[in-house]
């Protein structure tokens, strides 16, 4: 029975060095976790900006957008139906969808006889128009005449300023006898 030998000062020396020892792995160890950490959120940051990037290309930027796409913004209503042009016998408004508001337009007989325009609202159809001998019932309540003149000689020109605030179907028409029945009628939608 013999006692283990009690440690030297150089057993406790070498077992101090070995600890250290230790510790410096285990400090390289710290270091690398550290450093692949860093490197993971560094790989993180440049992936975040090319998928960034990629859905920037994605996305329709001016720099994509064609010369000719740019040079026709989205269409904005007319803010007038006129000049409206009167002939044997058709009426043509320069607009046949407006904006709603209260409009002054010039009206030109382009015929070779005399025309008049007026206008109506109504949701009828315009075969569907009341009739009386012929041409349109003006007075009967279902259509509601907005606008009358003078006839206009052939030629001729007339201002006029018409209430087209309420949204609806109008119909731009020529009653003279028999003038509506040849077709002389436009359909001009408010919106
Ligand atoms: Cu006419």
């Amino acid at each position: 029975m013999s006692r283990p030998p009690a440690p030297t000062w150089e057993d406790l020396r070498a077992f101090e060095a070995r600890l250290d020892q230790r510790a410096i792995r285990r400090d390289g160890w710290t270091l690398f976790i550290f450093g692949f950490s860093a490197a993971a959120v560094i790989f993180s940051i440049i992936a975040i900006g090319f998928a960034v990037r990629a859905i920037d290309d994605a996305k329709p930027s001016p720099r994509n957008v064609t010369a000719g796409a740019a040079a026709s913004p989205a269409p904005t209503l007319a803010s007038s139906p006129g000049p409206v042009t009167l002939s044997d016998f058709k009426v043509q408004p320069a607009a046949t969808t407006v904006a709603a508001g209260k409009v002054t337009f010039q009206i030109h007989n382009a015929g070779a006889v005399q025309h008049e325009l007026l206008v109506f609202r109504s949701g009828l159809a315009p075969n569907a128009y009341p009739l009386k001998d012929g041409d349109i019932d003006e007075e009967n309540p279902v259509i509601t005449k907005v606008s009358d003149g003078d006839n206009i000689d052939p030629g001729g020109s007339q201002s006029r300023t018409v209430d087209l605030t309420q949204p609806g179907t109008y119909l731009f028409v020529c009653n003279l006898p028999g003038h509506f029945k040849a077709g002389m009628y436009e359909v001009v939608t408010v919106k």
